[in-house]
């Protein structure tokens, strides 16, 4: 599809590539690791890419997966600033190539004293400025040590929560982020969707066992499929979602990145666990088959109906760590 601008005819494709990492061992180093990132780099380049997305805390290891006490050796983990002297030649290398890429990592802040620390996904233009940061919001797992797990997962310990889900004009349309456990949540999807977000870039690491519940393992592609293409089609948005896969440090993780057009259907995936660009040129105007038609919000959406979605956390709230019943 075309949009006519001034006598001219202007397609809005963007040609992207999902950057997936295979393993990063917990000796790699940040600058082997860049180097790793900047090969997919040249290659979504050679391949005419505008833009590369690349996995979730892509520069280290997936270190909540170890209860760890000591602060330094926890903030040994994350960037107190972006770029930093190891990540300055992939910014370089992008305003070189002219390609933008959305990578995500563990941001340590410190403002008038206090320190935060936060999941973090930046988006970068062409010229290598950052252009929109987001903060992951549904952080998973559990903030202490739970030693029946065979590994932890501590989101809950090392980060806060971000505050919410922003989208930016960028690449000749509008994108939004988000990262890992976030694309499991419809809210996710539907808070930028209501923004006319046209492609959502999603970085993940997700073990193949989930020990809570481990009968779902087996399922664990099917439902990394399932919540993105749902996310898609039900707001009429491009999703790009790339992992960090394969057997790092003994954990095996699922891939399975892959690009999902509006309509819900995959376009591109990578098909091995290791380091691996999958492409697809995405024509953003076919965003707007679906924002125009069965997902107009305007016309269709029905906000008095939903009021509990925003009233109420979950079915229970919690007291003295008991769920109870709600009180509506
Ligand atoms: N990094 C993550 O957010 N991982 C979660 C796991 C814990 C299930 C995920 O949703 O994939």
């Amino acid at each position: 599809m075309f949009k006519r601008i001034e006598d001219k005819i202007v397609a809005r494709f963007v040609n992207i590539a999902a950057g997936q990492l295979g393993p990063v061992a917990r000796n790699e180093t940040r600058t082997e690791v860049v180097g790793r990132l900047m090969t997919l780099m040249r290659q979504a380049s050679c391949n005419g890419c505008d833009l590369i997305v690349y996995p979730e805390l892509a520069l280290t290891t997936f270190f909540p997966r170890w209860y760890m006490d000591d602060q330094a050796e926890i903030d040994a983990f994350f960037e107190r600033e972006m770029p930093g002297p190891e990540t300055q030649p992939l910014f370089d290398l992008a305003r070189e190539l002219g390609i933008g890429f959305c990578i995500g990592y563990a941001e340590l802040t410190i403002e008038s004293d206090v320190v935060r620390r936060h999941n973090t996904s930046i988006l970068v233009d062409k010229s290598g400025a950052i252009i929109s940061k987001y903060r992951k919001v549904h952080l998973p797992g559990h903030a202490e040590h739970e030693p029946w797990r065979r590994f932890q997962h501590l989101e809950k310990r090392y980060f806060q929560p971000g505050s919410g889900f922003g989208v930016v004009d960028a690449f000749g349309g509008i994108v939004g982020m988000a990262i890992c456990n976030d694309r499991r949540w419809p809210e996710t999807y539907r808070v930028m969707g209501l923004q006319g977000v046209e492609m959502v870039l999603i970085g993940y690491n997700t073990p193949v066992h989930n020990p809570p519940a481990p009968e779902h393992d087996d399922l664990s592609l099917f439902h990394n499929r399932l919540v993105m293409q749902a996310g898609a089609y039900q707001n009429g948005t491009w999703v790009v979602g790339v992992a960090k896969a394969g057997l790092e440090e003994g954990i095996d993780h699922i891939g399975g990145s892959c690009i999902v057009a509006p309509s819900g259907q995959i376009v591109a995936a990578c098909t091995t666990k290791g380091d691996e660009i999958a492409l697809a040129r995405c024509d953003l105007d076919l965003c707007n088959s679906y924002k125009r038609t069965i997902f107009n919000f305007d016309i269709h959406r029905q906000p008095h109906a939903y009021e509990l979605i925003v009233e109420r956390r979950g079915r229970y709230t919690m007291a003295d760590g008991l769920p109870v019943p709600s009180s509506r």
